[in-house]
């Protein structure tokens, strides 16, 4: 492989590996208080790498922001952000044109007003999920780039797993214009392998 940004090797989905969809949620999506550009054209590419792994029987484990009405992320509370993803919302809803199978477990974050996470491996549950299904693969997308997608991948990383950045499934905020190569590339340094739908077989 010349070019690691460009890796057209074939990867074969076995035993081990896992599927992690985060936070495709209305608020994060067109019309939502916290939109991501383009972050729809994510839907129907994960709804791709779900079918893969739903058809290998593979696990699928899906994940979403929500938080208390007055968490600490919303600058009404002196935080960076404006109310999205309040739980039992609409804006907190998985969109509706996500292929969430049936057997999807699904795993919440940022739910404590005082405390922000970006991580899902801040939800002990999580860990605990990819335990019991001896995960060692993890096939990681959605959405943001420079925030959810970036902490749970550099986790991943530090529990030694191998980790598998689905760079056409993933849309940055950019609130300044470069923070999602920056997570891209920082990613990719400490060691996630960028892929496409295209190579899964
Ligand atoms: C996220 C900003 C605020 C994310 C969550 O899921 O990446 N970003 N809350
Ligand atoms: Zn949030």
């Amino acid at each position: 492989m010349t070019n690691k940004r460009k890796n057209t090797d074939k990867i074969e989905l076995g035993k081990g590996d896992a599927l992690i969809v985060i936070d495709i949620q209305n608020d994060f999506l067109s019309g939502g208080s916290l939109a991501v550009p383009e972050g729809d054209q994510v839907i129907p590419v994960l709804n791709g790498y779900i079918d893969q792994f739903i058809n290998r029987q593979l696990p699928v484990l899906v994940t979403r922001d929500w938080h208390p009405a007055n968490h600490c992320s919303f600058i009404r509370q002196g935080g960076p952000w404006p109310e999205h993803c309040i739980a039992g919302s609409k804006g907190a809803e998985f969109a509706a044109d996500l292929h969430l199978p049936v057997s999807a477990k699904i795993f919440s974050k940022a739910t404590e007003a005082g405390q922000e996470d970006y991580s899902d491996f801040a939800n002990p549950t999580f860990k605990e999920q990819l335990d019991n299904v001896e995960a060692s693969r993890l096939f990681i997308g959605g959405l943001a780039t420079d925030y959810c997608v970036l902490s749970t991948v550099l986790d991943a990383l530090n529990y030694h797993y191998k980790v598998l950045l689905l760079t056409d499934a993933i849309r940055a905020v950019n609130v300044r214009p470069q923070d999602g190569e920056n997570a891209i590339n920082e990613m990719i340094q400490k060691g996630a392998i960028p892929i496409t739908l295209a190579i899964i077989r």
